[in-house]
């Protein structure tokens, strides 16, 4: 079990054992300026208002860990990476949504999206990571912050995000909207949008 009793040793079906950390991501790697970066929650906020931090603020937060497994929906699987960072559950508890938001949208760098359930962004091992195994996340895995949801496909959790939308409706993000299943559950293999049973997703 790791700190947040989230790591899994084991690996879903379909899934092979990847050694090292490959890259894996669309598009270009975005440059970290410090002086323009900032994460905002936004969308239907428990006060209406639109919350920002710059990369001063946002990296004091309480900082915690949690030990977990990130797996490839193209099969690779890395296991047991300790990631450090500021848990999901402190910004719904610092910028709490409104009791009608029943998913997020999580904003990256370039556009990029990836839609949750609010129950998996509220989950035990969802956290903001600044660090890898004691390390600075590099610019290619995602330097300054990245989300990591431990029981997802990890296209689920953004590189270089910016923000959170809370949203009273279901909407699909980047990779949601081009054939990847909306939920996303490895152990479930929820690899593609064809295979969404009733009220898995928004209509296609
Ligand atoms: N911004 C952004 N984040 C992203 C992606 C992407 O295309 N853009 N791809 C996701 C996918 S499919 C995977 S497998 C992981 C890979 O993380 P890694 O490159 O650190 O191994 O990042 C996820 N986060
Ligand atoms: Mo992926």
């Amino acid at each position: 079990m790791g700190q947040r009793g989230v790591e899994q040793s084991e690996l879903p079906p379909g899934q092979r054992l990847q050694r090292g950390w490959p890259v894996t991501h669309y598009g270009p790697v975005p440059k970290f300026r410090p002086e323009r970066w900032e994460f905002r929650v936004f969308g239907a906020t428990a006060d209406g208002d639109k919350h920002c931090w710059n990369h001063d603020e946002f990296t004091a937060l309480p900082y915690d860990s949690v030990v977990a497994d990130l797996h490839c929906v193209t099969k690779f699987s890395m296991l047991g990476a300790e990631w450090g960072g500021i848990p999901a559950r402190t910004i719904l508890e610092t910028a709490p949504p409104s009791p009608a938001v029943t998913h997020v949208m999580v904003w990256a760098e370039y556009g990029f999206s990836a839609n949750l359930r609010l129950a998996d962004f509220a989950a035990d091992g969802t956290i903001f990571a600044t660090h890898k195994d004691g390390e600075l996340l590099t610019a290619e895995h995602g330097f300054p912050l990245r989300l990591v949801v431990p029981h997802l496909y990890a296209w689920k959790g953004p590189k270089w995000v910016r923000g959170v939308e809370y949203m009273t409706a279901d909407r699909r993000g980047f990779w949601e909207e081009r054939g990847y299943h909306n939920v996303g559950d490895p152990w479930k293999e929820q690899r593609y949008s064809y295979q969404e049973g009733p009220g898995e997703g928004p209509e296609l």
